[in-house]
């Protein structure tokens, strides 16, 4: 059997924003994983640029850290058996336009023509990114 996993879920400034943290959280619990700390802040900047080291020198890295501290995110840490995976799914892929209908992004966000993806939601995408994140987050958990 696949052993418990955590990850590090963030509602994004435009889902907070937009009131859509309890329709975020109530997916993540409907679908049977357990949050296990929760916590609403606004993010520094040196925060994001350790939280977002992997897109230094992108073209959207600065727009991305701008956007990401423009007001509080809900920052999540979510249990259960193969959630990192399992999140990602739920939350969709990067570009809502694209993102299939019954995912977070494809459900509920949209293309604003910004110069980052607003994309309401964000999901560690491995064991080691989680492990990092979590640490940068939630440095007592
Ligand atoms: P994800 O959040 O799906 O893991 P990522 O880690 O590649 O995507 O990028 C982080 C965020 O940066 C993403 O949620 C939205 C934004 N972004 C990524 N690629 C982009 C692009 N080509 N143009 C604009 N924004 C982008
Ligand atoms: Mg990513």
């Amino acid at each position: 059997m696949a052993s418990t996993e955590r990850t590090l879920v963030l509602v994004k400034p435009d889902g907070v924003r937009r009131g859509l943290t309890g329709e975020v959280l109530r997916r993540v619990e409907t679908k049977g994983y357990a949050v296990v700390a929760l916590e609403m802040r606004v993010a520094t900047r040196d925060l994001l640029e350790q939280h977002y080291a992997e897109h230094i020198g992108k073209p959207f890295y600065e727009p991305l850290v701008e956007f990401m501290s423009s007001g509080p995110v809900v920052a999540a840490v979510v249990e259960g058996q193969r959630v990192i995976e399992g999140f990602r799914s739920l939350a969709g892929s990067t570009e809502p336009t694209l993102a299939p209908p019954g995912t977070i992004r494809g459900d509920l966000g949209r293309d604003w023509g910004t110069s980052v993806q607003q994309n309401l939601v964000h999901g560690s995408d491995s064991v080691e990114s989680a492990a990092r994140e979590i640490g940068i987050w939630f440095p007592g958990l």
